[in-house]
């Protein structure tokens, strides 16, 4: 009697072991982060969405996200989050990660005449770089700042330019361009830091 009860605790301890109760359990999603939460993109082109589901305070934890477009017909997204331009229009692209869901808006241009509908401009050594970025009408520069405090402020005698940026740093600030033209832009707080973003 004593050897069976004996067997029938080994047993169960065997089962408990396999049980996935022992690992430690993922923390709950809070909330999802995208990395890119509003975006332009032509027919055609395409654009890496990345879902980072966050805890209550913050912390990345894990989990796969289940992607979905609220307008397949404008833009599509693909199992991995990559994002197609299909039709012109606006479409929020959700990434759902238990329970809690990451949005993008992605508004797809027909427009942009073969130029890019998004660039960037970094500011390494007090220059904008590239000095010149061209873009299809409609499209978005962003514009990244580091460490070092600037602001873009554009050229005021240009009819139809975005509004300026006053001094920041550590933060990426987009502006869209819905004007055909040159649009020169100087930091202020340095002599010579000058770019320029023409429109096609
Ligand atoms: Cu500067």
């Amino acid at each position: 009697m004593h050897r069976l009860f004996a067997v029938a605790l080994i047993a169960l301890a065997a089962c408990s072991g396999g049980d996935s109760s022992t690992s430690p359990a993922p923390a709950t999603v809070a909330s999802v982060s995208l990395n890119v939460t509003n975006a332009q993109l032509g027919v055609g082109q395409t654009l890496q969405l990345t879902a980072t589901p966050l805890t209550s305070t913050g912390t990345v934890t894990t989990g796969t996200a289940t992607w979905s477009s609220s307008a397949a017909g404008v833009a599509s997204v693909s199992p991995s989050g990559l994002v197609s331009g299909v039709s012109a229009g606006v479409a929020t692209i959700s990434a759902a990660i238990g329970g809690r869901t990451g949005s993008a808006t992605i508004t797809v241009s027909a427009a942009g005449g073969g130029f890019p509908l998004a660039a960037e401009v970094t500011m390494p050594g007090n220059t904008f770089s590239p000095f010149l970025t061209t873009i299809g009408v409609g499209g978005t520069v962003t514009f990244r700042f580091g460490s070092v405090d600037h602001n873009v402020i554009f050229d005021p005698s240009k009819q139809g330019r975005p509004a300026d940026i006053q001094i920041t740093r550590n933060v990426n600030i987009a502006r869209t361009f819905n004007t055909r033209g040159l649009f020169p832009y100087d930091c202020t707080v340095h002599p010579g830091m000058s770019g320029q973003v023409e429109v096609k």
